[in-house]
């Protein structure tokens, strides 16, 4: 049957309400019944376009988990789901003066989208009176929440934040992180006890491996080891990488922060200024010229880490590349290793498709993702790559059509893997289903 779009929105729209408790949304049924950070900013996105409410409440829950240092941590634990691991005796959060007794959250972050988020609410909003109080009660925490990155994150003001932890990356198991991941060894007796539940809910094949999850394990017995002290973290942490996509969003993100001063009244320029030193920092220091990408930099080597994903053009989402850069960048999308638009590819997948390891249903190793897919939609729209930009509109479209709202699918077989049901695939395609007003909510 041929895409219908209003039928589309209605069924995102009923995916939305069944993940939704009352409070937040989850970012799926079963395999996620907690509130994870950039999921929900997603999912207040297209919150945004049809329920001003529910687009506040599912920000203004997950910003109850903010750190007193400004952290915002990638979950917010819901106490209604015990039965999920690694849960909050994993994560021992109490060990930080920083972090809150309730809600209990983990102790890392995920990829700032909150900004971008909140500006987006406000833009929709039908009650602009009651949209400017929440922009003035958001206020506070997102500079808090900037603050902390750069604060924290980049100790010697380079304007490129780390991450500490592959999931902070929100790209779990993406090949970016193997050299770094087969340099650490943890001894048995350092590696945290855990339980996994992932893998009992999908299949073990779509999900990291054991010796993966080791490591993210070793990682966060780490940083309870430090009581989450951020400069013992950062001397100390085998895995400190700046990069592209979280410095991408975060540019993003403080030129949203900065329309949002503005409508304030307030001052924009610390988040403009912001905004530009991150840019500059990306196109030095994460440009290969030779391959028409950005890349990772690995702090503790000192060397760029060569591995092309997906997630290397999204810099284009935040106006970071010059135009050459920019149609040097359209042009290696646009080859097999990613997709040539008369492929027979069905979106963008996250991972050269040449590469070794690339695989077509593991994780964040080669399968189609919605977030990476809408970032490229949106950055080819702002360089007016509009053929391009099309093309990936339908893709994602079609595939939610045809096969469900999975979390991920195979770019060659687009059929579904990974969790069904999943929140930010219908956020992302409602947000560009409604974005025009020509289909009803
Ligand atoms: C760990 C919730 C999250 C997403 C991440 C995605 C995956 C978690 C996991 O699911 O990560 O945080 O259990 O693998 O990689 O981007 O936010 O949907």
């Amino acid at each position: 049957m041929a895409l219908d779009e209003s039928r589309l929105v209605q069924r995102a729209k009923a995916v939305l309400e069944g993940n939704w408790t009352g409070a937040f949304t989850k970012p799926a049924p079963r395999l996620y019944p907690h509130q994870w950070s950039w999921d929900s900013a997603f999912i207040a996105v297209a919150y945004s376009h049809y329920d001003q409410e529910r687009a506040e409440q599912e920000m203004r829950h997950l910003f109850s988990g903010q750190w007193a240092n400004g952290l915002l941590p990638h979950i917010v634990f819901n106490p209604a789901y015990t039965a999920y691991a690694p849960g909050p005796e994993f994560w021992q959060t109490e060990c930080s003066p920083h972090a809150p007794r309730n809600p209990q959250t983990s102790g890392i972050v995920q990829p700032p989208v909150h900004a971008t988020a909140i500006w987006h609410i406000y833009q929709y909003a039908k009650d602009k009176e009651r949209a400017l109080a929440f922009l003035e009660e958001m206020f506070p925490r997102l500079e808090a929440w900037h603050a902390y990155l750069y604060r924290e994150r980049d100790p010697h003001g380079e304007g490129l934040v780390y991450i500490r932890h592959p999931w902070e990356s929100g790209q779990d198991n993406s090949p970016i992180w193997d050299s770094i991941l087969q340099r650490i060894q943890p001894r048995p007796e350092e590696i945290p006890a855990y339980r996994r539940v992932d893998t009992q809910i999908v299949d073990a094949t779509d999900r990291p491996g054991d010796a993966e999850y080791d490591r993210y394990a070793y990682l966060v017995g780490l940083f309870v080891r430090f009581d989450y002290d951020e400069v013992r973290i950062r001397e100390e942490c085998p895995f400190l990488v700046q990069d592209v996509l979280f410095n991408t969003l975060l540019c993003q993100a403080n030129r949203d922060l900065a329309a949002i001063a503005r409508v304030l009244g307030k001052e924009p320029t610390p988040f403009e200024a912001w905004a530009e030193r991150t840019a500059a920092a990306v196109n030095a220091k994460l440009w290969d010229e030779q391959h028409a990408i950005y890349v990772d930099f690995d702090l503790r080597t000192g060397q760029p880490i060569d591995v092309h994903v997906a997630a290397g053009f999204t810099p284009l989402y935040a106006g970071i590349p010059d135009r050459r850069q920019a149609e040097h960048i359209l042009g290696y999308l646009n080859t097999s290793a990613f997709c040539r638009l008369d492929d027979t590819c069905y979106a963008v997948p996250s991972y050269d498709r040449h590469a070794p390891g690339f695989s077509p249903q593991r994780y964040w190793r080669g399968p189609v993702w919605c977030s990476i897919n809408w970032l490229l939609y949106r950055g080819l729209q702002r360089y007016g790559f509009h053929d391009y930009a099309r093309w990936v509109r339908r893709a994602m479209l079609e595939l939610a059509w045809r096969h469900g709202f999975y979390e991920y699918y195979d770019p060659h077989a687009g059929c579904g893997h990974g969790a069904d049901r999943f929140s930010w695939t219908a956020a992302l395609c409602l947000d560009i289903l409604l974005e025009e007003g020509t289909v009803k909510p």
